[in-house]
């Protein structure tokens, strides 16, 4: 890693909020690259990760988390336990709200828990592309009182729109020390390539599955194999119940081919290379109950 030039900042940036206000997709958009998978499905996000984004005068190092909510069972818990540890371990949370709708209780809650902490706060306010004109001010209002009421600065932005960026970007920098470099300037991710290709399996089952199964859906990769033309890539899909695996199975397996042309693009665009993925459907009952089968597939426990 080379030395930083004078002046260099660089620190930590925990990214808080309720599910589905894009938390992901921003850091997505920072970094440059998809190394958190996104979906409209709460809990998209199960563990902690990291992306570095490195520009001349500084490196940010953006923690995402999952959405911060009550939990119902051992991985929820392990969900809400590290967006905690995340919330004391940075230099900067960067809490993200959903302006598409007013600050609600969910909000509130996590207000508090950041009240309760000495790391200084940015309020992001997401999604203003979807805001409508004649919602925007009263919803706008709503935030900027409680970042009034803590001191806190306010930006405004959309992550798939990618408009605001740069004034966020100004407003976290602003907040960072001088620092070294933590990572090498190339580096987008602390996440092996295997996670965040089991990551991009369970996306696309997310995506391509209603209710009933994308939460008890985890993902195993198997082996990755390199060969000069093609990495080859199996994989196993754990669901609880029998039901769900006809469901990700389809009719004449066409629901797991869907599922797997999706995820494979994506996996070619993640390696720059072909890859040839082979997918199993295994029914694991109770996975999410397990500690141990938790801290096999890589949850943080
Ligand atoms: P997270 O749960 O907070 O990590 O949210 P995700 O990043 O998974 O995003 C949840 C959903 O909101 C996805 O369908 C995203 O495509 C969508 N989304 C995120 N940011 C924006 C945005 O700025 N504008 C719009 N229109 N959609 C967004
Ligand atoms: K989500
Ligand atoms: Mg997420």
């Amino acid at each position: 890693t080379p030395s930083p030039p004078p002046g260099f900042r660089s620190g930590f940036v925990g990214i808080v909020g309720r599910p589905n206000v894009g938390k992901s997709t921003l850091m997505n958009v920072m970094v440059g690259q998809k190394i958190a998978i996104t979906s409209p499905v709460a809990q998209t996000t199960r563990n902690r990760l990291r992306g570095v984004m490195t520009l001349p005068e500084a490196q940010v190092i953006f923690v995402d988390t999952p959405g911060i909510h009550k939990p119902h069972h051992e991985l929820g818990k392990v969900l809400v336990k590290n967006a905690r540890i995340a919330i004391d371990s940075v230099d900067v949370t960067l809490f993200v709200v959903d302006g598409t709708g007013e600050l609600g209780r969910g909000d509130l809650f996590i207000a508090d828990l950041l009240k309760r902490s000495d790391v200084p706060v940015v309020l992001g306010i997401n999604k203003a592309d979807l805001q409508s004109e004649s919602k925007a001010q009263m919803i706008d209002i709503s935030y900027q009182a409680l970042a009034d009421e803590n001191g806190w600065p306010v930006c405004k932005f959309s992550a798939v729109a990618e408009t605001g960026l740069e004034s966020l970007k100004a407003s976290l920098m602003e907040r960072l020390e001088a620092g070294p470099y933590y990572y090498p300037p190339d580096l987008v991710t602390d996440q092996p390539e295997r996670f965040i290709m089991g990551e991009l399996i369970r996306e696309q089952v997310l995506l391509h599955t209603r209710e009933e199964v994308p939460h008890s859906v985890a993902v195993a990769i198997e082996a990755v194999e390199e060969t000069p033309k093609i990495t080859n890539v199996l994989a196993t899909v754990y669901v609880e119940r029998k039901s769900q695996k006809g469901i990700l199975i389809g009719k004449k397996g066409s629901m797991m081919k869907t599922i797997n042309t999706a995820a494979r693009e994506q996996m070619q665009k993640l390696i720059a290379g072909k890859v040839y993925l082979e997918v199993f459907v295994k029914v694991q009952e109770r996975w999410r109950q397990s500690r141990t089968h938790l801290a096999e597939l890589g949850y943080r426990i």
